[in-house]
Order: C-alpha cells, then sequence, then structure tokens
C-alpha cells in the first residue's frame, strides 16, 4: 500500500528528517524478526486531531517486546509524548501511526540479548485500509491455506515482527487467488482472524469472535467492538467457530485499526447473508466510526488530544 512521505521520523528520541530514517543491514531484527510494533490511528475531531486509544497501544508495545526479552528503553508516557509530538511536528490531522522497536547491531547470530533497542514511531495520511468501496458494500475473503502460527510456536497474542511472515504468506494467497483478504483457521481448525484483523460473526442477533487464547491478537478495535456491542444491547461472547459456520453466519465483519469496522459480503465463495453489510455490521461500524471521530461522549476517554 502506498503512502505519502511525511517531514519527519522520530527515532531513539529525536526528530529526523523522513530520508534519514534507515537502518544497518546487520539489524537483528531485519535477519530474525525480533521486533515489536504498533498501529494506531489518529483522528480529526471537532477539538482538533485525537490519537485513538494511544496508552492501550503503547501498554500493548511493552508487554510485546517483554513476550520477546526486550526493555523498551522509554516507558510508556514517554512513547505516548514521542507520539503527539511527531503528529505536531508533520502538521498531521487525521493520520495512522507506526511504533517500531527492535533488536539492532552488535554481532550475528540468533541470540539478540544485550543487542542494542532501536525505536522509531512514524505517522503519515493513510485512508481505508480495505479501501473505501470495501466499508461501503463490504469485501470479499477466503479461508486461505496457512494457518494462524500456533501458540506453543510463538506468543501470537504479542505483536511481533516475526510473526508477520504468517500474514504475509496468508495475505499473498488470498491476493493472487482474487480475494480481498483472508482468514486464517488456528491449530485447532478453529477461526483464528485476518492477516491483520480480528473477526467477528453475528448469528441469530447474537455476536461471537474467537477467545483471546485462539492464537490471535486480541485488538483494540475487537475490544472497543466489544463495548460498542454490548452498549448497543448485543449479546456478545467469545467462543470459537469453525469454518462451516461462516458459511451459516448471517453477518461477518473484522475489525483493526487500520480496517476498523468492515463488513465481509462473501467468504469462500459463498454469500454472507443477503450479500451486502448486514443491519447489526452497520450499525457497529456507525457508532464506532462515530466514537474515533468524538462524536459520541461516552467513549471521549478513549481519544488522547494532540494538542
Ligand atoms: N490481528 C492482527 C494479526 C493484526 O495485525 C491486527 C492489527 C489486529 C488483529 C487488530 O488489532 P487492533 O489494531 O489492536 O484492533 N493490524 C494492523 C495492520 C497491520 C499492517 O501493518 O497492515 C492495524 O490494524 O494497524
Amino acid at each position: 500500500m502506498a503512502i505519502e512521505p511525511s517531514d519527519k521520523i522520530w527515532k531513539n528520541g529525536q526528530l529526523i528528517p523522513w530520508k534519514d530514517a534507515t537502518v544497518h543491514v546487520l539489524t537483528h531484527g531485519l535477519h530474525y524478526g525480533t521486533g515489536a510494533f504498533e498501529g494506531i490511528r489518529c483522528y480529526s475531531t471537532d477539538k482538533g486531531p485525537a490519537v485513538f486509544r494511544l496508552r492501550e497501544h503503547m501498554v500493548r508495545l511493552h508487554s510485546s517486546a517483554k513476550a520477546i526479552q526486550m526493555k523498551i528503553p522509554y516507558t510508556v508516557e514517554q512513547l505516548c509524548e514521542a507520539t503527539k509530538e511527531t503528529i505536531r511536528a508533520n502538521k498531521l490531522g487525521s493520520c495512522y501511526i507506526r511504533p517500531i522497536v527492535f533488536f539492532g547491531v552488535s554481532g550475528i547470530g540468533v541470540n539478540p540479548m544485550g543487542y542494542p533497542v532501536e525505536a522509531f514511531i512514524v505517522a503519515f495520511p493513510f485512508g481505508a485500509y480495505l479501501g473505501e468501496e470495501g466499508m461501503r458494500k463490504g469485501i470479499r475473503v477466503h479461508t486461505g491455506s496457512w494457518h494462524r502460527i500456533p501458540v506453543g510456536s510463538a506468543p501470537a497474542t504479542a505483536k511481533i515482527c516475526g510473526d508477520y511472515l504468517n500474514s504475509a504468506l496468508a495475505i499473498m494467497e488470498a491476493k493472487m487467488n482474487g480475494f480481498d483478504e483472508t482468514i486464517m483457521l488456528n491449530d485447532q481448525h478453529m477461526v483464528a482472524e485476518g492477516s491483520g484483523e480480528n473477526i467477528f460473526m453475528v448469528k441469530d442477533g447474537r455476536i461471537m469472535t474467537p477467545p483471546a487464547n485462539a492464537g490471535i491478537l486480541p485488538g483494540i478495535t475487537r475490544d472497543s467492538v466489544m463495548t460498542v456491542a454490548k452498549d448497543l444491547g448485543y449479546d456478545v461472547v467469545e467462543q470459537n467457530f469453525s469454518r462451516g459456520e461462516l458459511f451459516l453466519a448471517d453477518e461477518l465483519f473484522f475489525t483493526g485499526t487500520a480496517a476498523e469496522v468492515t463488513p465481509i459480503r462473501e467468504v469462500d465463495r459463498r454469500q454472507v447473508g443477503d450479500g451486502v453489510p448486514g443491519p447489526v455490521t452497520l450499525k457497529i461500524q456507525k457508532t464506532y466510526l462515530d466514537a474515533v471521530k468524538g462524536k459520541v461522549p461516552k467513549y471521549a476517554s478513549w481519544l488522547d488530544p494532540v494538542g
């Protein structure tokens, strides 16, 4: 996905020109995937730009780092402040933010213990991840052949760079087969998630999403959407479901910082419900998109003004 460069990138406590934010070829994280990252959105609101659930994202970055024995040399508060500073320095309103931390250069070998930790925060303008049309009409997905990384093989609940080889293989397969996204099953053959999204199913007015131990990244959007759906009066449960159950669903949708709430209109060449975004999906999508833009007072605490 092409992006428009901004002016400055935050690197280890300093703002540097976009073009200078490069790394050495012997960076440990490049060879072995030993890094962690985040995807965060900032939205324009009536009170100026505000970052959605910034603290939760930075807490998750620290948790992901902990999972790979990495100590980030900046606190959650410092990272939150650095994010806002980066947005201000680039004079951005609505944008996407990509903080990344990784083991840098020391020697060679798989063990990164004792290696320096590098930290970057990048912010740039960003539109709909799965397209404007996808947001309105729903997207077409398949259940791919690549399963989600087994929980016994890597910390699947953390946002670790190396884990994304799995997602990259899965999305490439989907695209090569003409689909917009993929649904990965887990090692128990239950539905896990998309390459960069969590999944929800609506059946008989009930909303289901796979539990946190199903091999998924427990998304911050997933958490927000569960709250929104409960507040709208729906029954929401974390429950495993199989590929076959996807075909019986009334509605399916993806959630994610980038994907926001994206309806799914077709799965494995079978129409989902009526083949158009269903009423529950649309209601949740509208409330979520209003909430992130500061239009729902009840969710105002999810927004952190850039200032
Ligand atoms: N699962 C995966 C595998 C995942 O990558 C994401 C975020 C989610 C679930 C949803 O998590 P959350 O954003 O906290 O609701 N995927 C990021 C996009 C990945 C990419 O670089 O592309 C995102 O949405 O920012």
